[in-house]
Parts: C-alpha cells; sequence; structure tokens
C-alpha cells in the first residue's frame, strides 16, 4: 500500500439522515475533534446547486481543521467546490472520464462491489478502493452482496491499492476488519449516529491505533 499517498485511516462518510436532526455541521465538527482524517460529503437528495452550497460550506469547516474533504458522485460539485477528491461508484461517471475534466492528479476513489471488478482497467487509476460493503447497511439497503472478512482478505492479497473498508462498521468489528487487511475505516451511523459523534471517532481510532501497532 503507498501510505504516502493514503495517510487517512478514519473516514466519516456522512447521512444527514444519520445525524438523527442535529446539526449536520456540528457533527461532522465533532467527529474532526474525535479524530476522523478525511470527510466524505454524501448527498443523495439535493439539487446540483443545493449540493454545491453545501459543499461550499463544509469545507471551509474540513479546511479550518486542514481535513481534506471528498464530494460523493458528483464531478461537478467537486470541481466548483473546489473539493481535494472525489469519490465514484461503479454506477457513477467514469473514473477516466472524470479524470479527463478534473485533471489526470486529482484524488479520485472508486467503490468496489465485486472481486471481479478488480480486473476493470479503470481501477489503476483509482486513488484508492472502497469496499463495499463490508456487511449489510441499513444506511445503504440497495447493496450486492458483502465482502465479509474473508472477501477483504482475499482482495488485500491481490491489489497494493489503499483499501477502504466501509459498511456496518462498528467498535465491535473494527479491529477485525483492520486485521483482514483495511487501510482505513469509513463510517456513517457509527458516527453520525453516536449520542457523542466525538467521543465515537475516539473509539475508532483508539482501535486504529490499537490494530496498526
Ligand atoms: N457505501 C457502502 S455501505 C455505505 C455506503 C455509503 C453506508 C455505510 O453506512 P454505515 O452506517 O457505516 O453502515
Ligand atoms: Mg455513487
Amino acid at each position: 500500500m503507498d501510505s504516502l499517498n493514503f495517510p487517512y485511516r478514519l473516514y466519516l462518510v456522512t447521512d444527514e439522515m444519520a445525524c438523527l436532526g442535529r446539526d449536520f455541521f456540528w457533527v461532522i465538527e465533532e467527529a474532526i475533534k474525535g479524530g476522523v482524517d478525511l470527510v466524505q460529503l454524501r448527498e443523495k437528495d439535493l439539487s446540483q446547486k443545493a449540493f454545491l452550497e453545501k459543499a461550499k460550506r463544509a469545507l471551509d469547516l474540513c479546511s479550518r481543521y486542514e481535513v481534506p474533504m471528498i464530494i460523493n458522485d458528483e464531478v461537478i460539485v467537486a470541481s466548483e467546490s473546489k473539493a481535494f477528491g472525489l469519490h465514484l461508484g461503479q454506477a457513477d461517471e467514469n473514473l477516466s472520464v472524470a479524470k479527463m475534466l478534473l485533471g489526470q492528479e486529482y484524488p479520485i476513489g472508486l467503490s468496489l462491489e465485486l472481486l471481479t471488478q478488480l480486473a476493470d482497467k479503470v481501477v489503476n487509476e483509482a486513488w484508492y478502493l472502497g469496499v463495499s460493503p463490508i456487511y449489510p447497511t441499513m444506511t445503504k439497503p440497495d447493496t450486492l452482496s458483502a465482502w465479509g472478512l474473508e472477501g477483504l482478505e482475499e482482495l488485500r492479497i491481490m491489489t497494493d491499492k489503499p483499501l477502504v473498508a466501509i459498511g456496518g462498521i462498528k467498535l465491535e468489528n473494527a479491529y477485525d476488519i483492520l486485521n483482514a487487511g483495511a487501510d482505513c475505516l469509513a463510517v456513517v451511523s457509527g458516527i453520525c449516529s453516536a449520542k457523542s459523534p466525538g467521543r465515537a471517532a475516539a473509539q475508532y481510532y483508539e482501535i486504529i491505533d490499537k490494530a496498526k501497532n
């Protein structure tokens, strides 16, 4: 794994619903204070204009803490907000096309849902691979199969790309997921829905420290 290009260990993927009515930006700020070192803004129901406005505000916040912010799905929003990076799923814009628009060096993460997708040539251009989902999760019910620990271990052997695990990552299973080969944990409900998002982030980070030492 090229850890110089990917030093991140705890990745907050936002979900307004998962914040349970609490202020969205408060949740992000608390999570960052707790140790989140990468943030992805994931919005499924906003217009492009509203997404862009939210992105600019979130980017201001993340920049104050020098935490990079990634945009989910929307190439235009990533470009216009001047976000650090973009995350694409298998059904989104093609990664090579996105790089033509954003520049060859622009960091773009790619979701991998099946082992067969590793053979796709765009994988070589991905900044990291989102291993999606590790476990089934109510936060994103439309996933295909789940990788589980065995699938993650198998993938780890087959690629040197940074592996970002996502889906059903809780404090109880985080250690095993890191041991199975994940470089970074991406968490939605485990942080956004926690009573104290900051405390939850700190607890994930304690597990990361334990697993990586
Ligand atoms: N992609 C795959 S699973 C998932 C996404 C965005 C949601 C993960 O949410 P949670 O609450 O951390 O299980
Ligand atoms: Mg997507």
